[in-house]
């Protein structure tokens, strides 16, 4: 038996043909190259993709493969318009998978649904307001209703989708970083005060160590290859913690370089590769951070110990929980040899300057807010955080996810923030906690919540435990869903049900005083504004703004706000943000600057926002992590030809699968163990013995992956995570762990 894992390295020649044929393939060449030339720019549009960050000088093509499949996607010439919904019944389409929807195209006008024909028909956007409105307004606490965003929403959009949603009386705000990177928000705020990275795109050129964690840079983020072909090009070391070997985190082509890219030469990315098992990470920085104490005792000096002693608080509890953590302990839970380990502490103490980046191979755990804490513990050993070429490095994931949040998108937002909010907009917010998207899950199912109001994002198939969720969502009066392309959600009705369709980011927004743009905020805060050059989809699109403001004309008759003043003109509704986020000062100006402005980060200062006043060391203990015999921890990750739950093309060229996504990779001994062979099919069973729920149908793929663990692609996979295991203190789904048993299926 052969594992699969493809040697040649990531990019290149095979990225540019990939880029070119989703293009096509979308009939989107026109629309689809002329929005890419604009993507990155100073004057163009903010890539729908990810949010890494663009460099202050961005090249003439400043994107990447998966960029490129994001803005085909948008501007594909396909329609899903009246007579498709005549054609299909929602019951025809719930049979179909999540590749077909998306490749529909694009939504055209407001669609109702007609429960006694079981179709989608249309509305006129009046009627549609009217029925939201009615719907708001009979509802008997305002708590009954629930705000959900994806993060591509534009900060304009999402103060406004707040600011209605608070008037209307509820901080029910749940989000997709509820289910994405709320444990790192967490675990930063108690650790350096403020949730945020405290990184710019310029450290990664002055890197001495870079330590990539639970990250899949190659396929989710792949213009940071570029920062990390650089650093290692100039000698910097990179350090990977990963249990998948990842090709793009091995080696890198980067495609736009036609030398490069002819001979498809790959620089190497990682100095040092280390394959923990699944949730092993915090025992394996326990580790890491032992090996640097016990180096410390004997050659003291090494760790900054004026630092410790000036900036932090709590060094002597963490250190003497680590000294009575044995290496046997470590090794057990990391799946990692002590003598590996080593090999990152000598990484470690070598650099002048350490960054370290994670993503949801960290936060989707049981323990992960802990783990985060113990990734800032081992930078502040070496006072790693506020120093140049050194930091904290959450990758987040959606383009304005980080925005969004900035903009009061939560559901437990600070007393400062609603209080400016509620002395801007003459009203008195409401100050209980919301529903975040468990709770809000939860609450559909127990009947409290009536109207589920969704801005973008597919909610039905990104949260977890697919069969409760969607019989939460049906128990809905009212769902509404304001997007770009057909989805799951849609799918998944309430009672009544409504499909707002709206621009996307690459299209012209023009209200009354013109042509508008909007902003984003990227995974180093870096604020900056997007304009769409294309052509609408449909003459009959309204901008997620509009949208917004004609809901809550429609729900809140005694608002104050102005909320046609405020649509007319964005610059209006950025002047109203800087009266409630101070940090926003001077907004329309600053972001006529190419490039935009830096919002700041308190740490990066070494102003310290804790309770204590300092940074803390923060002490864990190490989480139980058994799974019992014959089970496997099974975590659920992303593809190459995937956004989330949208699914571009069924390859995921890396991992050397094609043309199908019900796959489980396992290690080759677990195979022969478990009696299986290569290309078996299996159910995949998780929560035995209580509620049981399966996956069905998936092939057998060897790879390099530990013993005792299993990969599949999400969200084929969420019928399998149960929704009340979740992350302590940050409640995020514990996606990357989830305790499965295989079953073959008798061919
Ligand atoms: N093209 C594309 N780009 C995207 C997205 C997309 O779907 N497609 N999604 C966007 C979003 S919203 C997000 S949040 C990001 C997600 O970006 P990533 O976090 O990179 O995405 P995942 O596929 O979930 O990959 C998690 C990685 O963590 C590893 N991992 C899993 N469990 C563990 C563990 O216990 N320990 C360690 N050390 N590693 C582990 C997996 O092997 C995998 O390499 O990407 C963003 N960008
Ligand atoms: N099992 C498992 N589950 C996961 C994860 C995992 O790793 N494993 N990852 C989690 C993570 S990190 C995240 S962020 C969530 C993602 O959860 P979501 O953000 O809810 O899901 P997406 O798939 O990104 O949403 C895609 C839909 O957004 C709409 N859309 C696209 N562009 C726009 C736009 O410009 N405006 C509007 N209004 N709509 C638009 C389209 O209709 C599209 O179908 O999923 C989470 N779920
Ligand atoms: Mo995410």
């Amino acid at each position: 038996m052969k594992e699969r894992h493809t040697t040649s390295p990531a990019g290149g020649f095979p990225a540019l043909v990939s880029s070119l044929r989703h293009i096509l393939h979308e009939k989107a060449l026109y629309p689809g190259t002329r929005a890419l030339l604009r993507m990155n720019q100073p004057r163009g549009f903010d890539c729908p993709g990810c949010a890494w960050p663009d460099p202050s000088n961005p090249s003439v093509v400043e994107f990447c493969e998966n960029g490129v499949k994001a803005v085909a996607a948008e501007t594909t010439r396909k329609k899903v318009d009246r007579s498709f919904f005549k054609q299909y019944s929602v019951e025809e389409l719930l049979k179909k998978d999540g590749y077909w929807l998306e490749q529909q195209g694009r939504l055209t006008e407001p669609m109702w649904l007609n429960a006694a024909t079981g179709h989608y028909e249309p509305i006129s956007w009046e009627r549609a307001f009217h029925l939201i409105g009615e719907t708001m307004k009979g509802l008997s606490d305002p708590d009954e209703a629930v705000f959900y965003t994806s993060g591509r929403t534009s900060n304009e959009a999402a103060f406004l989708y707040q600011l209605f949603g608070r008037e209307f009386g509820t901080n029910n705000f749940p989000d997709c970083s509820n289910m994405c990177h709320e444990s790192s928000g967490v675990a930063l705020i108690e650790s350096i005060g403020i949730g945020k990275g405290t990184v710019v795109l310029e450290d990664f050129d002055l890197a001495e160590a870079i330590i990539v964690i639970g990250q899949n840079p190659g396929t989710n983020h792949p213009r940071m290859l570029t920062s990390l072909q650089r650093a290692r090009k100039r000698g910097c070391e990179i350090v990977t913690l990963n249990p998948l070997r990842e090709r793009g985190l091995e080696s890198f082509v980067h495609p736009q370089h036609v030398g490069q890219t002819l001979l498809n030469r790959g620089t190497p990315i990682s100095t040092l590769y280390l394959q923990p098992v699944i949730g092993g990470d915090l025992a394996a920085l326990k580790g890491i951070i032992k090996g640097v104490l016990e180096e410390e005792e004997r050659n003291p000096g090494q760790i900054d110990w004026d630092f410790i002693h000036r900036h932090t608080t709590g060094f002597e509890i963490m250190r003497d929980d680590i000294l009575a953590t044995s290496w046997q302990e470590i090794e057990r839970q990391s799946g990692l040899s002590k003598a590996d380990i080593i090999r990152v502490c000598e990484i470690y103490l070598r650099s002048g300057a350490t960054i370290a980046c994670w993503a949801m191979g960290i936060t989707q755990h049981t323990h992960a807010v802990a783990t985060i804490q113990y990734i800032v513990n081992l930078l502040l050993l070496k006072g790693n955080v506020g120093r140049p070429g050194a930091g904290l490095c959450p990758v987040r994931g959606h383009s304005n996810v980080q925005g969004d949040r900035t903009m009061g998108i939560t559901e437990n937002p600070s007393k400062e923030f609603l209080n400016a909010l509620g002395k801007a907009f003459q009203f008195a917010p409401p100050e209980k906690h919301g529903y975040n998207t468990v709770e809000a899950i939860k609450a559909m199912y127990e009947g409290k919540v009536k109207v589920f109001i969704g801005m973008g994002g597919n909610f039905a198939a990104a949260t977890p435990d697919s069969a409760y969720t969607e019989a939460a969502l049906r128990k809905c009066e009212l769902t509404v869903h304001i997007s770009t392309k057909l989805n799951r959600s849609h799918l998944v009705t309430g009672k009544q049900a409504l499909i707002l369709p709206c621009l996307g980011r690459t299209e012209i927004d023009m209200q009354r005083g013109g042509p508008q743009k909007v902003t984003t905020e990227d995974s180093m805060s870096m604020v900056h504004a997007s304009e769409g050059t294309n052509k609408p989809a449909s003459p009959h699109l309204l901008s997620e703004p509009a949208i917004v403001a004609c809901m809550a004309i429609a729900s809140l008759p005694h608002t104050k706000t102005d909320w046609k003043a405020l649509v007319s003109n964005y610059d209006l509704i950025r002047d109203r943000i800087e009266e409630v986020l101070p940090d926003f000062k001077g907004y329309n100006e600053r972001i006529k600057k190419p490039g935009g402005f830096y919002l700041g980060n308190s740490a990066r200062e070494r102003i310290w926002k804790t309770k204590s006043g300092k940074a803390n060391f923060i002490t864990a203990p190490l989480p139980h992590l058994e799974t019992g015999p014959g089970k496997l921890r099974l975590m659920t990750i992303r593809s190459h030809d995937q956004y989330n739950t949208t699914i571009y093309g069924l390859n995921d060229r890396y991992r050397g699968v094609e043309g199908e996504r019900k796959v489980v990779f396992l290690n080759t001994e677990d195979i022969a163990t478990l009696g299986l062979r290569e290309g078996d099919r299996v159910d995949i069973v998780s929560g035995a013995g209580q509620v049981e729920r399966a996956a069905r149908g998936f092939r057998i793929v060897p790879y390099a992956i530990p013993r005792g663990c299993a990969a599949a692609y999400f969200p084929e996979t969420n019928v399998l995570v149960p929704l009340d295991s979740v992350a302590e203190k940050s409640f995020t789904p514990t996606s990357k762990f989830v305790v499965v048993e295989l079953r073959r299926v008798s061919s």
